[in-house]
């Protein structure tokens, strides 16, 4: 650490954001969870945490909204081959039981059955591996956070949380509520997450949306049924904003759902599409990216505790490294805030 220069560029050396920080010495450490087996419409994320990591070297390391806060230590634990091999071949699996969906089957189709339940094994096996790692992690004192992949790669993280924190929300950016109970069958789809969470973490006491405006009916019953969750679908907000309304004070609304400590569940899909043109499920819309920016800085300027966070859905492609680029910027911006929401304490 002592021999580099925070003002030159970043040499790529397998860490995020080419720091030199060592994970067992940095205030927080990314871990990563190269997987993508759920995701419908497009591929790729399992791509994210390289594609995010590659590009996070041309960031420069003063922050204007943070400062330095990178000097506590962003530390990085080596992206494993081993998931990302697993999910390409659960992937595939998972695409014969969309096939045979799709042809008429049901999901209790003899055909289908035994390759669901090879799909949800291998899914509890990625949620153990970030529980485990995420896990020793806590357990040392570190602040955690977590680079997607697809949507459903943050439960095991989740509910390691939930064994150090008795009492936490989520806030949620998304274009989808991921609200679904199951989806094509999948019992840790990406499109699961939040009910996952809400019926199996209740250490979570309330979950907060931001910028949904693709969902199905189950979920917004859901939403409307139960006291734990609060929507602010993106048709909401904008009327709020057109109406007049400071998105500051938006923010305000938002950030007063929640509890003291909060989980920052960033799927790159809630920004505007410009932000992530990659991504697997699109939708027009969304936030601009400084007024999630806002956001997350308002949250901490309100005193809220950052216990930890993810980025998914972030999914390169061959033609443009934007999406990893703006991958990168949120979360060097997560990090930041992360670790001065700690200090604010
Ligand atoms: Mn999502």
């Amino acid at each position: 650490m002592s021999d580099f220069n925070s003002n030159s560029i970043g040499i790529p050396n397998g860490n995020y954001f080419a720091l030199p920080s060592q994970a067992e010495d940095s205030a927080l450490v990314l871990v990563s969870a190269p997987w993508d087996v759920t995701t419908s419409y497009r591929p790729g994320a399992s791509q994210g945490p390289q594609a995010i990591l590659n590009a996070s070297a041309q960031i420069d390391l003063y922050d204007l909204d943070n400062g330095e806060a990178w000097t506590k230590g962003i530390g990085t634990i080596p992206i494993s081959d081993e998931i990302l091999e697993k999910s390409k071949k659960t992937r595939a699996v998972a695409e014969q039981i969309i096939m045979l969906l799709e042809e008429g089957a049901a999901e209790d189709d003899p055909r289908v059955t035994p390759l669901l339940t090879e799909v949800n094994k291998a899914a509890e096996q990625l949620n153990q591996y970030v529980y485990n790692h995420t896990k020793k992690l806590l357990d040392k004192g570190h602040l955690v956070g977590l680079v997607g992949g697809d949507h459903s790669t943050p439960f095991g993280f989740v509910k390691a949380l939930s064994e150090k924190y008795t009492d936490f929300g989520v806030l949620h950016v998304d274009a989808h509520a991921d609200l679904r109970e199951a989806y094509e069958g999948f019992e840790f789809s990406h499109a699961s997450i939040m009910y996952n969470i809400i019926k199996h973490i209740p250490q979570v006491s309330n979950l907060v949306q931001v910028g949904v405006r693709d969902l199905c009916k189950d979920e917004l019953d859901l939403a409307n049924e139960s006291s734990r969750i609060h929507m602010f679908n993106d048709y909401f907000i904008n009327n709020e904003l057109f109406n007049g309304k400071l998105w500051a004070h938006v923010c305000g609304d938002i950030i007063a759902k929640l509890p003291q400590k909060v989980y920052v569940s960033f799927d790159i899909d809630g920004l505007s599409p410009d932000n992530c043109p990659g991504t697997g499920t699109p939708v027009p819309g969304g936030l601009s990216f400084h007024q999630a920016n806002f956001l997350i800085k308002q949250l901490v300027q309100m005193g809220k505790t950052i216990v930890g966070f993810d980025l998914c859905e972030v999914s390169p492609t061959e033609e443009s490294e934007w999406d990893a680029t703006v991958g990168a910027r949120i979360l060097y911006k997560l990090c930041g805030y992360c670790i001065r929401s700690q200090e604010a304490k």
